[in-house]
């Protein structure tokens, strides 16, 4: 196979080891190994360690507390393919183009495994991927040497490794994987799965993961072996004792949105809200409370699974040079703002929990400095001691993990964007895409985030915009955009907005910094 020319530019990146000095940087056999676990839309105030006094995390508490844990860690995009694709490219949409969710990757963008692989890493993935097509071989071809892959969606079963290894051990196989037990029993969870949870997708990933794990310890080559759960994405079925576990507890639930509520929203975010109708505002509260004990339910899953991975870990004696991250590629709204899922700018959308574990390497301790996940590439690359990839627009946060030699300057601003495909086509995924001219000749409403420490500000491409002081209003409930007291904090944001569209890609045209430096 010729090399890519990525490949080769990595090379010559190697090769003249610019941005680490020499003692930092170690030989691929004495390299660290990577495991990044992610979860599905799960919110940044979803563990025990967050404050929530009634989830059941554990695992990952235990992880936060002997790692760095982010109080402040925010998603480049709320949805699935634009923010995992920033996170393995460390890049934004607007620079990576990967927009909307079942687009197929730019075959320019380089992901952070290939990179690893190219620097004598053995890269592996278990579960969700998400790549359009959704197939084996296009997660090979991003630089995986081995995939197994359940991407979680009907038409991507034909492709799952999941699908069929649970058909060869469930005796209730003939049930779909998402089916509801029937019938429910008044005051039990009506979202309780028929499916056992030892053959949920849930189970899977995390017993392929320790399988995975333990073929890896073998290897003579450091690894990145990415764990990747669905859940606890809706639909909210939960499998027992999940299930029943938060039976008579009450999750606080979000204030009702009405639908002159929804009138105020600029119209792209109402459109998304209103997608399906009105009637999504009416959900009986005793409905959305047994969806709140379902999500949190399958929570508790994964986190049984995380420890049972971590354990493994452990039992390899791979724990002490091995770097876990643990975050999620987007949050979920749960009915705040009248929104079920994400696609939105709102803190339980954009706002995701992340845990840097290295035992004796990096800092254990709680941080506040505002985060964005296109800084996890550097940041990790800059631990292993490897030459961060000029098309890299993120920022190292290593120095907050560990005394390197260099300053961390915290972001005064992050930035998050937005497609929101439901607008322009109804839900319909078949839509053709036509470059330049977006679905069925209409351009996307490519919705703007920037958020400092006190405010947020989302700006919609018709001319709308949501101004959200975080300070006093942290649910973000009053829109203070348009009002005259507010004008010139509105002309800051929006000034932050255009210098971070006119500059984020400035890597690509400046003199790389790898021409420079190492002189
Ligand atoms: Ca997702």
């Amino acid at each position: 196979m010729q090399p890519t020319v990525q490949a080769l530019a990595l090379i010559a990146m190697l090769g003249s080891a610019t941005s680490v000095s020499a003692e930092d940087s170690e030989s691929p056999a004495k390299r660290p190994n990577i495991l990044l676990i992610m979860t599905d839309q799960q919110r940044w105030d979803s563990l025990g360690v967050s404050g929530n006094a009634l989830v059941r995390t554990p695992n990952l508490d235990r992880l936060a507390a002997s790692g760095a844990y982010f109080t402040h860690a925010f998603v480049q995009s709320p949805v699935c393919v634009p923010s995992r694709i920033s996170l393995f490219t460390g890049r934004y949409a607007h620079s990576h183009r990967n927009r909307v969710n079942y687009t197929p990757l730019d075959r320019s963008e380089v992901l952070m495994l290939a990179w690893l692989r190219e620097a004598g890493y053995r890269t592996a993935a278990v579960g969700k991927l998400h790549y359009y097509p959704p197939t084996k071989e296009e997660a090979l071809r991003t630089g995986f040497d081995a995939v197994e892959l359940h991407d979680g969606v009907p038409f991507t079963d034909a492709w799952s490794d999941y699908v069929r290894w649970r058909n060869a051990r469930d005796p209730l196989n003939y049930l779909p994987y998402r089916s509801l037990a029937k019938p429910i029993a008044e005051g039990k969870n009506p979202f309780r799965s028929s499916i056992a949870a030892e053959f949920t997708d849930t189970a899977w990933t995390g017993e392929r993961t320790r399988e995975q794990l333990r073929q890896l310890a073998g290897g003579d080559k450091p690894f990145f072996l990415h764990a990747s759960f669905w859940k606890p994405h809706g639909p909210f079925e939960v499998a027992e004792p999940y299930a029943s576990m938060f039976d008579g507890v009450d999750f606080p639930l979000p204030l009702r949105t009405t639908l002159a509520d929804v009138e105020k929203f600029p119209l792209p975010l109402a459109k998304l809200v209103l997608r399906d109708g009105p009637k999504v505002l009416d959900i009986p509260r005793e409905r959305l409370q047994w969806i709140y004990r379902s999500y949190f339910g399958t929570i508790n899953h994964v986190d049984v699974e995380i420890g049972g991975i971590l354990q493994t870990l452990k039992q390899l004696g791979l724990t002490e040079n091995t770097i876990v991250v643990f975050t999620s590629d987007h949050g979920a709204q749960l009915m705040e703002h009248g929104i079920m899922d994400k696609n939105c700018f709102f803190e339980a959308s954009v706002r995701v929990p992340l845990i840097v574990a290295w035992p004796g390497k990096i800092r254990a301790g709680t941080r506040s400095e505002m985060i964005e996940m296109i800084d996890l590439l550097p940041t990790l690359f800059e631990l292993l001691g490897l030459p961060e990839p000029k098309s890299c627009q993120g920022r190292s946060f290593a120095p907050l993990l560990a005394d390197r030699g260099g300053k961390y300057v915290p972001h005064d601003a992050i930035f998050s964007e937005n497609i929101i495909p439901e607008v322009i086509t109804g839900g319909n995924l078949d839509m053709p895409f036509e470059k330049g001219r977006g679905i069925a000749g209409i351009r996307h409403p490519d919705a703007k985030m920037v958020r400092t420490e006190r405010w947020k500000y989302n700006y919609y491409p018709e001319g709308s915009a949501e101004l959200y002081d975080l300070k006093g209003d942290p649910h973000e409930q009053a829109n203070l955009a348009g009002r005259p007291e507010q004008h010139e904090i509105e002309a800051e944001m929006k000034d932050r907005l255009l210098k971070w569209l006119t500059t984020a890609d400035e890597a690509d045209q400046i003199a790389p910094r790898w021409l420079l430096e190492g002189k």
